[in-house]
């Protein structure tokens, strides 16, 4: 047996022709982008898009500096660090074939906690231009129920204290504009890529609210010469799991600490709104629009949404991966009337965009036996995931009168779901920031239903709406004496 090729930069000529890897000088790429959250979202998406750009344009002046903000980060940074900030991307073909490619738009790589002043700097450097984030729907520290900025987060509070040893983006960011401005550096673009709806205007607002009490002499130059533009962004990437790495070496000699595996599909959908210019993304694929809320909203509603929907479900019976889930013939049917009956439904003028195509594809990518998403990873941060992907369609059926009965026995399912054990009696864990209320209220629940939608923070006013209370204390009664199989097969002739 051949022995596998450690992945860096001198090792590169070495690997077999079956692995694509760049073929730009990597010591000429000069850095103008600054992300923050390097987890393997980013890793598939924007940092796959940079490095197209830079291999089939030889554009070489949007490298890549990862910002590692969390004690979490330190694997991710030790592994970069070792492999002179390359990684390969697995992109698993609807045939099953791999498709390998070492991306090297990660160019530099600064672990925040052993080196905060660096991190400022360097956000404050007149080269960068962009300042991206994938810091998670949780990230924006928004209370989902009244949507204001939480100060009483042990960490934001902290932040106030400790400006310049800062443990948050926003403490961050402050501190880096503050400089900019100083200095006068000029303005640059914070381009969220989460998964929320705005997700510039929502990257906006958490940091003017923070600025205003932090720096407040901020306010009006960030105004001026800071753009937040929105985005659509899309590919799924699941966790990256052992047989991924033995793959990897198997097929392609190559050994990877930490590769990332997606789907083929990608989108990235954007406005075009940068204070300080930006790479030509277009060129490799990203669409620029005028406006970006209906792609979002399509996308959260009909992907993000039935992901948990699949989820949810899923995780009742026991399934372990999407697909499995998406391929069972009730929770499908059950997927597609939700899609069709109740997300769809909100979404609006869509203009020239083929909605019945789009669902078509979603359907056939949850279908797709080779990606392996886990359960597990979709369920896990439901609490921020729930307040942007499915109580928005809850919401917007009531003011019209449309039907949300699926999308309330989803919440529902959520509800059964934090009782921490599937229906063949497999226990798993509640991994989300609000576990413990989480628990806590599924385990109220079952003297008083109701006590799960009390959790202010996510479910705001609907708690008191009567026509949503009544329509998920019907479905959690039914969850709660029938299988989830059942209880869908019944909904799915009912509700026709
Ligand atoms: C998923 C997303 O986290 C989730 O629940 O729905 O990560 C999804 O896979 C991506 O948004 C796809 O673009």
């Amino acid at each position: 047996m051949k022995t596998s090729i450690a992945l860096n930069q001198e090792n590169l000529s070495k690997l077999p022709a079956n692995v694509k890897v760049p073929s730009y000088n990597r010591d000429q790429v000069k850095t103008s982008i600054v992300h923050i959250g390097v987890g393997n979202f980013h890793r598939s998406h924007e940092a796959y898009y940079t490095n197209e750009l830079m291999e089939r344009y030889g554009v070489l002046d949007c490298g890549i500096c990862g910002i590692g903000l969390l004690d979490y980060d330190r694997r991710i940074y030790n592994i970069l660090k070792d492999q002179d900030g390359l990684y390969t991307l697995v992109i698993k073909e609807l045939d099953g074939s791999l498709n390998a490619r070492v991306i090297g738009s990660i160019v530099e790589f600064i672990f925040a906690p052993e080196n905060p002043i660096a991190v400022i700097e360097k956000m404050a450097n007149p080269d960068i231009k962009i300042i991206s984030l994938t810091i998670t729907e949780g990230g924006y520290n928004l209370n989902e129920g009244t949507g204001e900025f939480d100060f009483s987060n042990p960490v934001i509070v902290e932040d106030m204290k400790n400006p310049m040893s800062p443990k948050t983006v926003f403490g961050y960011l402050a501190q880096a504009l503050k400089l900019r401005m100083q200095r006068g550096t000029g303005g640059c673009t914070i381009q969220s890529c989460d998964n929320i709806q705005g997700n510039g205007d929502v990257a906006k607002k958490s940091l003017l609210n923070y600025v205003e009490k932090a720096e407040p002499e901020l306010m009006g130059w960030i105004e001026e010469n800071v753009s937040f533009p929105n985005a659509m962004v899309d590919r799924i990437t699941p966790v990256t799991v052992a047989t991924d790495i033995a793959n990897l070496q198997e097929e392609f000699l190559l050994d990877d600490q930490w590769p990332v595996v997606c789907e083929p599909f990608i989108q990235w959908v954007i406005e075009d709104d940068f204070k300080a210019g930006r790479p030509a993304w277009e060129k490799v694929g990203a669409q620029f629009v005028e406006n970006v809320v209906p792609f979002e909203n399509m996308k959260l509603r009909l992907l993000n949404a039935g992901h948990s929907v699949l989820g949810m479900l899923g995780a009742l019976h026991g399934y372990k991966t999407i697909d499995e889930a998406a391929r069972d013939e009730d929770f499908k049917t059950f997927l597609r009337a939700f899609m069709d009956a109740e997300a769809s439904a909100t979404l609006g003028n869509l203009g020239d965009i083929d909605l019945e195509k789009y669902k078509d594809s979603l359907i056939a990518r949850f279908q797709n036996i080779y990606i392996k998403d886990l359960i597990s990873r979709i369920c896990l941060e439901s609490s921020a995931k729930f307040p942007i992907f499915v109580l928005p369609t809850i919401k917007a059926q009531l003011k019209t009168g449309g039907s949300f009965a699926r999308a309330a026995f989803v919440v529902a399912a959520w509800c059964r779901y934090n009782d921490g054990q599937d229906e063949n009696g497999n226990t798993y864990p509640i991994e989300d920031a609000m576990s413990n209320e989480l628990i806590r209220a599924a385990a109220l629940s079952h003297q008083n239903p109701v006590r799960f939608l009390e959790i202010e923070q996510i479910f705001g006013d609907l708690a008191k709406n009567k026509t949503f209370v009544d329509a998920f204390l019907t479905s959690l009664n039914m969850l709660r004496t029938k299988k989830v199989k059942d209880c869908v097969k019944e909904l799915n002739t009912k509700l026709g």
